[in-house]
């Protein structure tokens, strides 16, 4: 049998990574971006949106559990939790495990991306089908203006910040977030790697800087995305994020209450890597 060979175009990444591919599952152009879902033999299923590997089955709970569970479980009592992106849904799972969440909003540009989620990543869409989750599709960016004190945790479950998705980075954003937020909200955007995105990681660190009065950066390894060392910024109105503040009832992989503390960067480093002190 002849290898089928997937070479990812990753715009922000000196390395290209080839994946071996069993199958190709689908493969279409929505109005935003191409869409492909492929079957690994090492990795599962992946979903890749312009050329770019968004999620594997094997590896995508080291990221969507610390996306999601990192603010959820640093926040009191999350009730309302609006998600921007994330339209395979893994985010969604993730929120909805939280018996205090009544309402997560999904806001996703791209209803192809959900349809294909709900029909070959069934173990990622299965949030789809709670009754607390409400899908718009819309842009995320003009969305979040509409709203003012409205939700506990807002989170960024974007592409990497080319195209479409480079709005989400801006310092206007932030501020239509911190709006849109109650005033003991916090906001988590995924941030890209330590390693080959180490100026975006600073600018959006600086640009939150000047907009939460609570500023902070978490990481998880994360094999599928070239980098690793992924990055999550965290702007909060009121409560320090380095602490889980509820016990952790729901059942993950890697994430608990030692793995929250851990995923901090230790405050000498943070204030380094933010200062533009840590260089490679
Ligand atoms: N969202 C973040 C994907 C970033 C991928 N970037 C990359 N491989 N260069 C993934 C969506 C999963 N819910």
């Amino acid at each position: 049998m002849r290898d089928i060979v997937f070479i990812e175009r990753d715009p922000y990444a000196p390395v290209r990574h080839c994946y071996a591919v069993s199958k190709i599952l689908y493969q279409g152009k929505s109005p935003y971006q191409e869409i492909q879902v492929i079957e690994s033999p090492e990795f599962g299923r992946m979903l890749v949106l312009d050329g770019v590997v968004q999620l594997d089955e094997k590896y995508e709970f080291m990221y969507h559990e610390y996306l999601a569970h990192v603010p959820l479980h640093a926040h009191p009592n999350p009730e309302n939790v609006l998600i921007i992106g994330g339209g395979d849904g893994g985010t969604l799972r993730e929120v909805l495990k939280h018996e205090t969440v009544k309402r997560a909003v999904l806001v996703e540009i791209d209803r192809e991306v959900i349809e294909v989620s709900k029909k070959y990543l069934p173990t990622l869409s299965v949030g789809f089908n709670d009754p607390r989750a409400i899908v718009v599709n819309e842009d995320g960016y003009k969305y979040v203006q509409d709203y003012e004190k409205e939700f506990d945790v807002i989170i960024v479950d974007s592409t990497d910040p080319v195209g479409f998705a480079q709005v989400l980075t801006t310092e206007d954003f932030f501020r239509f977030v911190f709006r849109a937020l109650k005033d003991d909200g916090m906001f988590v955007a995924q941030t890209e790697s330590i390693h080959y995105h180490l100026e975006m990681v600073r600018t959006v660190q600086q640009r939150l800087r000047k907009v939460f009065p609570i500023v902070d950066l978490y990481t998880s390894v994360v094999p599928i995305y070239a980098g690793y060392w992924w990055t999550y910024s965290v702007g909060s109105k009121k409560h320090p994020v380095r602490e889980p503040v509820r016990p952790v009832k729901v059942k993950t992989k890697i994430y608990s209450e030692e793995m929250h503390r851990h995923a901090f960067l230790p405050p000498g480093f943070y204030e380094k890597l933010v200062k533009g002190e840590f260089k490679l």
